[in-house]
C-alpha cells in the first residue's frame, strides 16, 4: 500500500519543483539564523541568492560530523531552544555525541515518513509492531514507534535485550512485524531455536531491518530462518533518524529515499566531485523540511549508488543502492579496500558455519594481517579435524577468489562470539595508528 499517494508518486518534474522551492527557503533560513552556516556560506563566497537551480546545490560547502562536534550540543540548531520538543544523540566511537534537536513539526514529519516506511514494507494499521529498536538517544526506538503509531498499527515498545521475554511477548502477543536491527534478528531466530519455539507457530511476517550493513546473503539466512520478509531501512540521526529511505516489498531492491523531504547526491570522498546517478560513492543529503536542525550537503560516509530507474511499485523518488558499509568502516588491508559486508556475503553462503564472525586486523612488522573468526555450528564442531580444516581452507579460498588478499582463518565453537543487541561490533583493528 502507498501511505501518501500525492507526494510517492509526484512526476519527476514535481518532485524536482518541489525541491528547489523547498531548498530555497531552507537556504534562507539556515542563512539567517545558523552562524555556523553564515560562515561557511561566506567562506566559500556564496549567499542563498545565489542558488538558482537545484545543480546550483553543487556550489554550497559539505557539511561534516566534526562541524557537529565543534557546535556541540546546539550550536546548528536553528529554532531557539523553547521550540525544541525532543533531543537526540548519536554516540561515536570517540568523543562526544553528535546532538539533534526535533520540533514539534520535525515529529510530525519524521512520523509521517516512518509510517511512510512501514507501509512500503508491506505493514498497515492491523499489524502487532514489535518494536526492538533501543528506546532512548538512539533514533531507533522513538522513531519506529511514532511511526507505527501513525501507521495506525498496534506498537509493542520492546525496546532491546531481555530476548526470552521478547519471544514471550511475541508469542502471547501475536507479534506480526517486528523492528531491530539484521543482527538482533539473527540472535532472535536462534534463541527461539534454543527454547524450542517453531517459527511456523508465530504470526511474525515482516522483519524492517536497519542501523547497519547487512549484505543480501545475510536477507536470505534472516528469511529462511524467521520465516519473514527482510526489509531493509536506512537512517541516520544527523539527517532524522530511521525512515529517510526504505525498500519496497513490492520490489525488495533499493531503498527509496523521500525525495519530497531530503535531495540526495553522491560523491567521489576523495575529491569531492558530484557523480552522475548509477555511480557508487559517497551519500550526501541535504534536509529540505527541517526545522530544529537542518543539514546542507551533509557528508554521511555511507557508501552507495543512487538507482533512477523507476520502480515497478509506483513510488517515484530514486532508490539508493543497498549501502555497502561507511567510508571510515571500510578496511584497507595490504593496500585492498574491504569492507565487512564482503566477507560477510562469503561467510554466509558457506555450509557448515553460522552467520557470526569477527574480523581482527593486526600488523606483524610491516605486514597488515586478517584473521577472520567465523563460528561453525553444532553438526560441523563435531566432525572430524579433516573436515573442520578443509571448511577453513574453503573460507580462505573464497575470501581470496573475492578480494585478492589471504586471510587466516580460525573456526570457532559455536556461540562464542558475542551476541548484539542493536548494532554488531565486527570489526578489531589492532594495528598500531
Ligand atoms: O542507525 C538510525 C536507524 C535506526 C536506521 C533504525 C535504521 C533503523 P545512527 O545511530 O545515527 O542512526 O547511525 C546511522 O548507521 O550513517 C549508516 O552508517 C548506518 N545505517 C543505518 N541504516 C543502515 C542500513 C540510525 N539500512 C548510521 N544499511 C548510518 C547500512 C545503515 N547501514
Amino acid at each position: 500500500m502507498i501511505w501518501n499517494e500525492d507526494f510517492e508518486t509526484l512526476p519527476r518534474e514535481a518532485i524536482e519543483a518541489l525541491q528547489f522551492k523547498r531548498l530555497k527557503q531552507t537556504l534562507d533560513r539556515v542563512y539567517a539564523t545558523v552562524p555556523f552556516y553564515q560562515q561557511s556560506f561566506k567562506k566559500a563566497g556564496i549567499t542563498p541568492a545565489d542558488i538558482r537551480s537545484l545543480s546550483d546545490l553543487q556550489k554550497l560547502p559539505f557539511t561534516l560530523k566534526q562541524d557537529m562536534r565543534d557546535n556541540y550540543p546546539y550550536g546548528l540548531f536553528a529554532v531557539p531552544l523553547d521550540q525544541i520538543v525532543r533531543i537526540h544523540a548519536s554516540s561515536g566511537t570517540t568523543g562526544k555525541p553528535t546532538v539533534v534537536g526535533y520540533t514539534k513539526r520535525d515529529i510530525d514529519t519524521w512520523s509521517e515518513l516512518m509510517a511512510r516506511s512501514f507501509a512500503a514494507a508491506g505493514a498497515s494499521h492491523g499489524d502487532v509492531i514489535h518494536n526492538s529498536y533501543g528506546y532512548g538517544l538512539f533514533t531507533g526506538g522513538l522513531g519506529a514507534h511514532y511511526g507505527a503509531e501513525r501507521l495506525g498499527a498496534s506498537v509493542i515498545p520492546m525496546s532491546g535485550g531481555n530476548t526470552k521475554k521478547q519471544i514471550m511477548i511475541m508469542q502471547d502477543f501475536g507479534s506480526t512485524v517486528i523492528t531491530c536491527t539484521p543482527s538482533y534478528s539473527l540472535y532472535l531466530a536462534e534463541a527461539l531455536t534454543e527454547e524450542g519455539v517453531d517459527v511456523n507457530d508465530l504470526k511474525l511476517r515482516v522483519g524492517i531491518l536497519g542501523a547497519e550493513p547487512w549484505s543480501e546473503a545475510m536477507r536470505t539466512e534472516i528469511e529462511a530462518k524467521l520465516g519473514i520478509k527482510a526489509i531493509d531501512i536506512y537512517g541516520l540521526s544527523e539527517i532524522m533518524g530511521p525512515g529517510v529511505g526504505i525498500e519496497c516489498i513490492e520490489a525488495q531492491n533499493g531503498l527509496h529515499i523521500w525525495e519530497d523531504h531530503f535531495i540526495p547526491e553522491i560523491i567521489n570522498p576523495e575529491t569531492g566531485e558530484v557523480l552522475p546517478h548509477g555511480e557508487k560513492g559517497e551519500l550526501v543529503i541535504t534536509t529540505i523540511t527541517k526545522e530544529g536542525i537542518p543539514m546542507i550537503r551533509y557528508r554521511t560516509r555511507d557508501i552507495t549508488r543512487i538507482l533512477p530507474e523507476p520502480c515497478i511499485c509506483g513510488r517515484t523518488h530514486v532508490r539508493l543502492e543497498r549501502l555497502s558499509g561507511r567510508s571510515d568502516d571500510m578496511l584497507i588491508i595490504r593496500g585492498v579496500n574491504v569492507f565487512p559486508s564482503q566477507i560477510e556475503s562469503v561467510l554466509v553462503k558457506i555450509k557448515g558455519v553460522e552467520p557470526h564472525y569477527m574480523l581482527i586486523v593486526d600488523r606483524e612488522g610491516t605486514l597488515d594481517t586478517l584473521e577472520v573468526q567465523v563460528e561453525v555450528n553444532e553438526q560441523t564442531f563435531s566432525d572430524e579435524i579433516k573436515v573442520l580444516q578443509d571448511l577453513s581452507s574453503m573460507i580462505r579460498k573464497e575470501i581470496k577468489d573475492l578480494l585478492g588478499i589471504t586471510c587466516n582463518v580460525r573456526l570457532v565453537e559455536p556461540k562464542t562470539i558475542a551476541r548484539s543487541e542493536g548494532k554488531a561490533q565486527r570489526v578489531i583493528d589492532r594495528r598500531p595508528k
